[in-house]
Order: structure tokens, then C-alpha cells, then sequence
């Protein structure tokens, strides 16, 4: 494979920070190439992997809710500001990292990254990038399914890089079948979105439902379990994949 970089993309809670770490060392031990870990989110308490490089070198939220007296969202917003100063700092220490990928870990409130100018950080990486965004497992029912999707597909308009959506926390899953059902047959996941009793207009619903199945008829979407190393070499396999369909291979 070519040198590449991975940025993992999902909600709060979404197991980023755990897919970084077990994808990153999976790599690392099962192929020949080589890993470097970069965490982007300045907020974060502890990190199961040690990052060649960290963004809480430079500045962190908790530093800056007591120095300016900030929540923790004002607070991440102004990191996000100082990402876009120190951006050519940042990008010097990255271009150190010679490695065959860097796997990159956002930050926990996605949300604040993706609709913050600062997300086009995301161009300064000098070779092909592509993305993971992860639907947590628990998010696995019509409505959570549709939400989710819809957030990916915003999260692709703002990042212009290719992304796949991957189910994270596999393991957690207990009906599998009826999970199957929603996710290989999009259009029992469309009826179902369209017998929803939400507060929105039937036409908007339909659109909804429509948009939906469009993205899930576009893409076969994976299971992965970081914490029980399921599916990780499918991934692999799929990231493999992104680069051919970029015309990398
Ligand atoms: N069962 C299960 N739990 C997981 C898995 N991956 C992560 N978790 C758990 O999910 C929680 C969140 O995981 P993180 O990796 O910190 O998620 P994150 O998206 O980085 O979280 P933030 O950065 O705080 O938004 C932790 O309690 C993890 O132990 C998994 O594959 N299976
Ligand atoms: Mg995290």
C-alpha cells in the first residue's frame, strides 16, 4: 500500500480513540508497514496509545477552561482556534512522521470539529487521506441509523475526503438478525423510517427515508469490534479497497 493517512470520524463516545489504538497495532503487527499515532483531540484525559504526536503538547482544554474560565465547549472551540494558528507548527511535526500510515484520532465532540473552520487541518497532510466514520452499535435502530447516516454524509460535505461509515462496538450487538435486516436491506430500513411518528412533515420523512436508502444501497458496511479485534482485518481489507477506487493502486 502507498503512504496514507486514516482519520477516524464518529459521535461522542463513538470508539474513536479505542479504533485508533487497535487498527493502528493491528497494522503494525500484521503487515509490513509501519504506524504512527496522532491524536488531534486536546481534550482527551488518557490515550490507551502513545501518540508520536499530540495536540495537548501544544494546548489543552482543560488548560484553557481555568486560564480563561471556559465550559468545556467554549473551551474546545478555542483549541480548534489555536489549531488554525499553530497549523504550520503542526503540519512541520507531522511531515516528521515517515511512517507508511498515520492513524488520526479527533476530537470526542466531532460536531465542534467538523462545523469549525479548522477541519480544513484535515488538507495539510501532504498524501491520500481517507475516512472512518464510525455508527456505534447502540445506534442501531431506524431512527439512530438515519441520523447517523445523514450526519456522515454532512461529515463528508465538510471534509471532502473519501469515507466509508463502519458499525463500531460490534461485539455489543444483540439482535443481530434484525440489525442485518435494517443494514443489508435498505429498503426495510426506508419503511421503517417512514412509519416513524416524528414531529416532521410526511414529505420530509419520505425525503428522509429516500436519502437514506440511497447511501445505504451505495455502500456494504462492515461490523467491527476494536475492543474483541473483530473484523479488523476486513477493514484493512476496505481501506485497501478506498485507495483503489481513489486510483492510488
Ligand atoms: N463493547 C465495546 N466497547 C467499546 C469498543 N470500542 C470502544 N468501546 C468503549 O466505548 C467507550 C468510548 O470509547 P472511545 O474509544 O473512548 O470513544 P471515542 O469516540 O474516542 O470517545 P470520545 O473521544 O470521548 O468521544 C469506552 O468505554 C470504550 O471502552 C468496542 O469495540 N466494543
Ligand atoms: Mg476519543
Amino acid at each position: 500500500m502507498p503512504s496514507l493517512n486514516i482519520v477516524i470520524l464518529g459521535p461522542a463516545g463513538s470508539g474513536k480513540t479505542y479504533l485508533t489504538w487497535k487498527f493502528g497495532e493491528w497494522i503494525k503487527n500484521n503487515t509490513s508497514n509501519s504506524v504512527s499515532f496522532i491524536n488531534f483531540d486536546p481534550g482527551v484525559e488518557w490515550l490507551p496509545y502513545k501518540p508520536d504526536f499530540d495536540i495537548k503538547k501544544f494546548f489543552s482544554v482543560q488548560e484553557l477552561m481555568k486560564r480563561k474560565h471556559l465550559g468545556p465547549n467554549g473551551a474546545l472551540i478555542e483549541c480548534m482556534n489555536l489549531m488554525i494558528k499553530n497549523k504550520n507548527k503542526i503540519k512541520n511535526e507531522i511531515y516528521k512522521l515517515k511512517t507508511d500510515f498515520r492513524v488520526i484520532d479527533l476530537p470526542g465532540q466531532l460536531e465542534i470539529f467538523i462545523f469549525h473552520p479548522v477541519v480544513e487541518i484535515l488538507k495539510i497532510f501532504e498524501r491520500t487521506t481517507v475516512g472512518l466514520f464510525l455508527i456505534p452499535s447502540e445506534l442501531l435502530t431506524p431512527s439512530g441509523i438515519a441520523v447517523s447516516e445523514l450526519l456522515s454524509l454532512a461529515t463528508k460535505l465538510r471534509i471532502e475526503i473519501p469515507t466509508v461509515n463502519i458499525i463500531s462496538k460490534g461485539d455489543k450487538i444483540k439482535n443481530k438478525k434484525i440489525i442485518e435486516k435494517l443494514i443489508l436491506k435498505p429498503e426495510i430500513l426506508r419503511k421503517n423510517i417512514e412509519e416513524l411518528k416524528i414531529g416532521v412533515e410526511k414529505d420530509l420523512v419520505f425525503a428522509i427515508a429516500d436519502i437514506v436508502e440511497k447511501i445505504s444501497k451505495s455502500s456494504r458496511i462492515i461490523q467491527v469490534s476494536a475492543k474483541k479485534e473483530k473484523n479488523i482485518d476486513i477493514l484493512y481489507g476496505l481501506v485497501h479497497e478506498m485507495l483503489c477506487s481513489c486510483g492510488e493502486i
